[in-house]
């Protein structure tokens, strides 16, 4: 279908599904474990579709994770939807809830190092305390980082790891990224 100025305009896909905002469900939860709420997505007009379904979470480091997770309850009215502690990654990590899409929720990752030569205690002594990675909601992320990795971008995990909340993971290298350590988040299926 042209638009108003004669041009062709790719289809654009819509998603609307509609349902009630819950409360936190009992048990382990998982990340997409929520009923969605109206939302309309839409690809911009003659763009690919988008590789990124939502901002799974925005990482931040910390000194203290008791002391920050106490601040975003009190300053942001935020709940905690899991804590974790990922020796892996060498960290002790919560994650507190923004918001739901049809896609999955929303979060802010409170990271505490449990040593100091993981990447969030080296990034502490660098830069203090502040936004450390950018998570990324991607439908698969085997493909995500094959189709990323095929142009150039230095990928950090060659395959993914085990994340919060029953996730798949992997890192790009913010060295290839404008300097933003972005991370690839493959939800628990709900
Ligand atoms: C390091 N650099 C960063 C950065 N971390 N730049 C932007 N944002 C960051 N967060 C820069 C640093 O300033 C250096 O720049 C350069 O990269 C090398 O950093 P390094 O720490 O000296 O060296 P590496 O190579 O030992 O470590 C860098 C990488 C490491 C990115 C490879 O931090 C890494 O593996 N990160 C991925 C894992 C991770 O962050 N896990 C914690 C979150 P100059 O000085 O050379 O210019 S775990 C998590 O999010 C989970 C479990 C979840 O979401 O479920
Ligand atoms: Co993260």
């Amino acid at each position: 279908m042209p638009d108003e100025e004669g041009r062709p305009v790719a289809s654009v896909p819509v998603a609307v599904r509609c349902g009630s905002i819950p409360g936190r469900r009992a048990g382990k939860p998982r990340r997409d474990a929520r009923t969605p709420t109206p939302v309309i997505t839409t690809t911009a007009r003659g763009a690919q579709p988008a590789m990124f379904t939502r901002i799974d979470h925005v990482g931040i480091a910390v000194h203290d994770l008791e002391k920050s997770i106490s601040w975003y309850e009190t300053t942001f009215g935020l709940t905690v939807a899991s804590r974790e502690v990922n020796e892996e990654q060498g960290v002790r990590e919560a994650m507190l809830f923004v918001a739901d899409s049809p896609a999955g929720g929303s979060y802010v990752q409170l990271l505490e190092p449990t040593r100091q030569d993981s990447p969030v205690g080296k990034f502490l002594a660098r830069n203090g305390e502040g936004v450390h990675h950018i998570g990324y909601g991607v439908d698969d992320v085997e493909n995500a980082l094959a189709s990323i990795g095929a142009q150039g971008v230095r990928l950090v995990d060659q395959r993914p790891r085990h994340g919060s909340m029953g996730a798949s993971i992997a890192f790009l290298h913010p060295k290839d990224t404008g300097g933003v350590l972005t991370e690839l988040v493959q939800a628990a299926k709900r």
